[in-house]
């Protein structure tokens, strides 16, 4: 099961909850990695889109844990322990916390579970079920087809998504994948291409961190890409701004949307992140090649670091604008568990709170340090208000007409993801 993502669930007039991301990828390739030799009814319930089936009885329950959604995925598990059901804990969460997960399951995974979850199902079998497995990277490839069926059909704007890549090579200090020693690897080439035809979706999204780590596999994948005829989004890194073959051919592979973390608009606030790599000074230039190749540009920006001050939020909200940065997106500075972040804030005593179910990125958990907890979500939900204002929507979505519909919907499902922001009613704990 995947406990609440509220955030991300978009509910329509007539209550049919649609996620407005890409389908997880989790619970299909956990119930894909289920061995043959135990024998095994499998249903999936993803708390975006769906109710959790607490009226069910499960010998065993699965739950995957982000940190944000811990606290609801240990109230589920405690339901279904009352019940009588074995609670199985995992994701990355459990492998930043391993202990205090133990304390709401019969067993956890930590760390990767291609190994570990087949024999964590083996042993349950044969009634030798044990506390903790923990899972080191495999290799990528024969990787298994995830099992989609499992899925609420029609539930996602983005039904058809994979993976090609693992992991990340750089270390920004706020992020989970380096934390969480999730190691740079790549699936071979020719099984994406046929997982892409298996899915026969002709929009895809591939929800790698960073597809482009290493140079000569993404050529690679991009130009087997071509022929599929397909059209694609994905995540990069800033650096595609000086990589005129790569962006051609990501163009030429089909590409139309890209995500990128460009953090912020102040060099400083990222070489505090360790994400100096990023150069404000050239986002003009990305924003402007990646129009020219009609590849629509979603950014994202953090607020809060220690080299912010008020100023940032007017700042980011000018850049996003005069840019025409075609989908924005906010998040405030979180320190996940066990990250540099983490350990240098707790260290300075600036952590305001674990309650792990506002560590969302849309929530103030630490004290910054050049304005107040309250300035700082003030700012972060100000900046979204502009952003997404009709002027601003208008204004941006233009940036490359044929690709307006994609763009304006985009824009759409964040002014409806803002009011549900505004109408909480405690957004700062102390
Ligand atoms: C795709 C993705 C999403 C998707 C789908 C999320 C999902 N739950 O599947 C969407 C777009 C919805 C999403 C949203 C968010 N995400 Co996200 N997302 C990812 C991403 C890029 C890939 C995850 C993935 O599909 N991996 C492939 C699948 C097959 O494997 P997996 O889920 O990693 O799980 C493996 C193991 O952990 C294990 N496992 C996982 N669960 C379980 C359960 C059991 C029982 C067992 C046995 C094993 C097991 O098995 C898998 C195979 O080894 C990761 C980065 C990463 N590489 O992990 C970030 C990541 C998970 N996201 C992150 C964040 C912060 C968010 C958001 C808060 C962002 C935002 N501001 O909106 C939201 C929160 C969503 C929510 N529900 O509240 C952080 C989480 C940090 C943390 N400590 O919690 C990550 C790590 C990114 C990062 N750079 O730090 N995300
Ligand atoms: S934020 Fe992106 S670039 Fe930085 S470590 Fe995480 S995945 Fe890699």
């Amino acid at each position: 099961m995947l406990p609440d993502g509220r955030i991300h669930k978009l509910k329509l007039w007539f209550g049919h909850s649609v996620s407005f991301r890409e389908a997880p990828l989790t619970l299909t390739t956990l119930a894909a990695l289920i061995p043959e030799d135990v024998p095994a009814h499998v249903e999936a319930a993803d708390e975006s889109v769906q109710s959790i089936p607490f009226h069910k009885e499960f010998d065993l329950v699965a739950i995957s844990c982000l940190t944000g959604t811990s606290t609801r995925a240990y109230e589920i598990a405690k339901h279904f322990a009352a019940k009588g059901s074995v609670i199985v804990l995992g994701g990355i969460h459990v492998t930043l916390r391993p202990e205090e997960a133990k304390e709401h399951a019969h067993a956890i995974v930590s760390g990767c579970a291609e190994e570990q979850w087949p024999k964590l199902l083996r042993d349950f079998r044969d009634g030798k079920l044990k506390k903790h497995y923990h899972g080191h990277p495999v290799p990528l490839n024969n990787y298994p087809i995830p099992k989609t069926s499992l899925l609420k059909k029609g539930a996602y704007m983005n039904p058809h998504v994979l993976f090609a890549t693992r992991g990340c090579k750089s270390k920004c200090d706020f992020c989970s994948v380096p934390a969480a020693g999730l190691k740079w690897d790549t699936r071979p080439v020719e099984e994406v291409v046929e997982q892409i035809k298996l899915m026969g979706g002709k929009r895809i999204v591939f929800n790698d961190v960073s597809l482009l780590e290493d140079r000569e596999y993404a050529l690679s994948l991009f130009r087997a890409l071509i022929p599929l005829r397909i059209t694609w989004g994905g995540l990069c890194t800033s650096t595609i701004a000086a990589d005129d073959e790569m962006l051609d051919l990501m163009a030429r592979s089909g590409c139309i949307f890209l995500l990128i973390g460009l953090e912020s608009v102040n060099q400083k606030s990222l070489q505090g992140m360790h994400k100096g790599f990023n150069k404000p000074d050239e986002y003009r230039i990305l924003a402007q090649k990646l129009h020219k190749k009609k590849i629509i540009l979603m950014g994202c920006f953090i607020f809060g670091s220690d080299h912010d001050t008020l100023d940032v939020f007017r700042d980011t909200v000018e850049m996003v604008d005069e840019l025409k940065i075609d989908v924005p997106r906010y998040a405030i500075y979180t320190p996940f568990p066990g990250t540099e972040a983490f350990r240098r804030l707790e260290a300075e005593n600036r952590i305001l709170h674990t309650r792990w179910e506002h560590y969302d990125t849309q929530h103030v958990v630490f004290q910054p340090k050049n304005m107040t907890p309250q300035q700082l979500d003030e700012g972060f939900r100000w900046a979204y208000k502009q952003s997404y204002s009709i002027r601003s929507v208008w204004h941006r979505t233009k940036a490359i007409p044929s690709r307006f519909p994609f763009s304006f919907m985009g824009n759409l499902a964040y002014r409806i993801y803002l009011k549900r922001l505004d109408n909480e009613n405690q957004r700062i704990f102390l």
